[in-house]
């Protein structure tokens, strides 16, 4: 006990730290408390979150790009990390002040409290259930508060100081060392208790859970799936995608939760017939299955945000027919159930592919976090422009009238996938032995299909490589090519050719705003 007796001899000089504690336990403890009641309940409703939501939903669109621009992927965990550090910054103020004035304190954490609920009440698609988190963060977050506070004044009585605020020495409190000692077990037991909370919290928010609902056949199947070259190239990207591995990209700061039963679909606007769909009568719809490879336009040359996936669903341009589009609706807006909408282009959806409506993945029902109930998949677009998941409407529109949530911030309207292809083995910046290796990947041309992909080391001639199966045009191809390594460093240049004769792009361009091009070189050292 003597790092404690060490440990508990600082305090004395440091009481007011020692309230300001009390208030960032209060807040760290009420947070977590509430991330793990939001867990259960509602992801979206813990009290971060939920203030992270309104703070994106309140920055103004230049800002916000700055963020993206600047911060990338990262921009969530930072936005997340400065709710946090503000609310904690500004407990430790309310603690500081709160050893003179309690119901600075307790007002404090009252307001944050409050403002967390309310936070979550008003967000889109929330329920009053939602309030539950918020709640349980004042009544912990209050608990602790006044918990160490009682502890910090039973050695401070209010004769602590005199009118001139002077402090008697800690030794003339016969208590005090107890005092003290209480105190650390207190705020250990508070910070311990409130680390496990927050991660079993944690660990059911981001837990992607696969509905339990049974797909029906599809009237329309693909051919049987043929068994990719992973096997005998290892390093090479699985043929398949598993829904696990799939990337996963959008605005939502947790995974929305959306249940079948109470559901909806709406078919609006320049249509004939209007109609409502719940989810048993979608599933009881005739569906087709198919190979698409998606992508996202914010995958730079030689990412990851692309993956292969076997898909089953209704197909759209069916669902419109029953509707009956009006003539002079241009663009086909989807919402999610959050209000997030994406508009693809109406002829495009019409024009014989075979966009759909997705209820089901690689032969499961859609796992939340890729937008169960049903999703949109088009095959050849970039995902912002054709792939809503957690889909609540389809409404026939027109440019001119509505703009979707990714072009108001000045990304294309319309957005084909760009052709590329990539290395997946050697891994970029790798050490390898010198010997008989293969060079391999995967490449794309969705809507067309990939001819050649052709690999160049070191500057030299480019050399044709073996594909792998094919599984139609919207799919992606696998590819490699035996390479006999020499110690040293090399550079592996590829690019690919489709089956109209193009070449992929060359010059070199950012994800903004209609994806990315170039060709990727990946440098390796053989030793
Ligand atoms: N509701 C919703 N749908 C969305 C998005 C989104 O932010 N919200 N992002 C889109 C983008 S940019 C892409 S690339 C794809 C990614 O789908 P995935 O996460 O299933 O891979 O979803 C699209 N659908
Ligand atoms: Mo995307």
């Amino acid at each position: 006990m003597l790092a404690m007796g060490r440990l508990t001899a600082l305090l004395p000089k440091t009481r007011t730290l020692a309230y300001a504690l009390t208030g960032v336990l209060a807040a760290i403890g009420g947070i977590a408390a509430a991330h793990l009641v939001a867990g259960l309940i509602n992801p979206a409703a813990s009290p971060v979150l939920a203030v992270g939501s309104v703070v994106i939903d309140a920055t103004p669109t230049p800002v916000k790009e700055y963020a993206v621009a600047r911060f990338g992927t990262a921009d969530k965990p930072i936005l997340l990390a400065t709710v946090t550090l503000v609310t904690l910054l500004a407990a430790a103020v309310a603690g500081a002040l709160s050893r003179r004035r309690i119901w600075l304190g307790v007002g404090f954490i009252a307001l944050l409290t409050a403002l967390a609920t309310v936070a979550a009440v008003m967000r889109p698609v929330a329920t009053l259930s939602d309030a539950i988190p918020g709640i349980v963060s004042a009544a912990v977050g209050l608990a602790i508060l006044l918990g160490l506070r009682h502890i910090l004044t039973r050695r401070e009585p209010v004769t602590t100081s005199g009118e001139d605020g002077h402090e008697l020495p800690a030794t003339a409190y016969p208590t005090s060392h107890d005092g003290r000692r209480q105190f650390l077990i207190g705020a250990a037991a508070v910070t311990v208790g409130a680390a496990g909370a927050a991660a079993f919290g944690q660990k059911l928010s981001s837990s992607d859970s696969v509905p339990q609902v049974v797909l029906p056949a599809p009237a329309d199947t693909a051919a049987a799936f043929p068994p990719g070259i992973e096997r005998e190239v290892p390093g090479i990207t699985p043929l398949r995608t598993s829904n696990t591995a799939f990337y996963r990209v959008d605005t939502n700061l947790t995974i929305p939760r959306v249940r079948a039963d109470g559901w909806r679909l709406e078919v609006d606007g320049l249509v004939d017939r209007p109609m409502t769909l719940t989810y048993p009568e979608l599933m009881a719809l005739p569906m087709i299955e198919r190979d698409i490879t998606l992508t996202c336009v914010s995958n730079e040359v030689g990412g990851g945000y692309v993956g292969g996936a076997r898909w089953q669903g209704i197909r759209l341009a069916d669902l419109l027919d029953r509707v009956g589009v009006q003539a002079g609706s241009d663009q086909l807006l989807s919402t999610a159930v959050d209000g997030f909408t994406i508009g693809t282009p109406m002829d495009v959806v019409r024009d014989g592919r075979d966009a759909m409506m997705a209820v089901g993945m690689n032969g499961q029902p859609l796992p939340a976090s890729h937008g169960f109930p049903a999703r949109l998949v088009t095959p050849g677009l970039y995902g912002f422009v054709s792939a809503t998941k957690w889909l609540a409407r389809l409404t026939a529109t027109t440019y001119a009238k509505d703009v979707s949530y990714w072009t108001e911030r000045d990304w294309a309207t319309d957005a084909p996938i760009k052709m590329s292809a990539r290395v997946d083995t050697p891994r970029p910046l790798s050490t390898i032995k010198a010997g008989m290796t293969a060079i391999g990947g995967v490449a794309w041309a969705q809507r067309i299909g990939i001819a050649v992909v052709e690999v160049s080391i070191d500057g030299g001639p480019w050399q044709k490589t073996r594909l792998g199966p094919d599984v139609g045009l919207d799919y992606w191809r696998q590819w490699y090519l035996p390479w006999k390594a020499t110690p040293g460093r090399h550079a592996i240049a590829v690019r690919a050719t489709d089956r109209k004769d193009a070449r992929q792009l060359s010059r070199r361009a950012k994800p903004f705003p209609s994806g990315s091009s170039g060709i990727q070189e990946v440098v390796v050292f053989v030793e």
